[in-house]
């Protein structure tokens, strides 16, 4: 990994890029996954790089929603498996729930790669290996996903996508999850929730709420129902004109 001193001001954004970077290196993360990467960093310097008080709102939600899942799963591409490994199997601890590879640039090869990184980093028995084409309307690859994971799933946890997926796994009646950091993107316009925040702050924030929310099934009514996603990006949108305002 580069070297980088503690004290520089942008140390974890150069320590993720390094995550990338090796992850391209040793095949878990696709040569595009840098260009998605180098976008995501522009909307999170808009942010200021925190998680915003919408976004906080979001990660209470989707918590709330995956707990009330009767079949949530976490869905996982090659970008995020190197950005939280660990965070996502203390997230599949939590909930006691299903962890699939689901690839734009799917090879069989990678997704098994993929898979048993994540496992090696604690996640367990994830599924995509092998996935069939069953979302119905995406004709590329992404539309694949296995029988007991996405397909069956009532919840499904969608991080770092623009694409048609989510609208196509809302069409099937699921409940869509996602982290974006770019709140304009099709993914995050077509979401249950859409949580407008880096995927590293996102996916702990998620578990600490899942900690919190656990056991109390009204109060994850409440706060589900409360959720109002078109509320909430406008709210996002307002934060970032609001901040370009006071810099400008
Ligand atoms: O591993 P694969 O083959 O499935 O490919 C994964 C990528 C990410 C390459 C693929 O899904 C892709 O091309 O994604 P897009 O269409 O570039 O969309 C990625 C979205 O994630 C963009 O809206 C970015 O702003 C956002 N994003 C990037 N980095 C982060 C992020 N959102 C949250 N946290 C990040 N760290």
């Amino acid at each position: 990994m580069t070297d980088v001193p503690r004290s520089h001001p942008r140390y974890e954004s150069l320590m993720t890029r390094a995550r990338v970077e090796e992850g391209v290196r040793s095949g878990l993360v696709s040569m595009q996954g840098l260009i998605a990467h180098g976008r995501g960093e522009a909307f999170d310097y808009l942010l200021g790089e925190g998680t915003i008080p919408p976004a906080a709102e979001a990660e209470r939600a989707a918590a709330a929603h995956l707990l009330l899942a009767r079949n949530p799963v976490l869905s996982v591409n090659g970008n995020t498996a190197v950005l939280v490994p660990d965070e996502l199997a203390a997230l599949q601890k939590a909930l006691r729930c299903k962890v699939e590879v689901n690839l734009f640039h799917r090879t069989e090869e990678r997704v098994r790669r993929l898979a048993a990184f994540l496992e090696a980093h604690g996640c367990e028995r994830v599924l995509g290996e092998g996935a069939q084409p069953t979302i119905p309307g995406l004709d590329h690859e992404r539309g694949r996903s296995t029988v007991e994971g996405i397909f069956s799933a009532d919840v499904v946890l969608v991080p770092l996508e623009d694409g048609d997926r989510c609208q196509a796994l809302r069409d099937m009646g699921k409940t869509v999850v996602v982290v974006d950091l770019n709140p304009l993107s099709r993914t995050a316009k077509s979401a249950s929730v859409s949580v407008t925040d880096n995927v590293r702050r996102a996916v702990p924030a998620i578990t600490r709420e899942v900690e919190a929310l656990r056991g109390d099934r009204a109060a994850c009514e409440r706060v589900a129902k409360a959720f109002d996603p078109a509320r909430n990006l406008r709210e996002t949108m307002d934060f970032i004109a609001a901040r370009l305002r006071a810099l400008g």
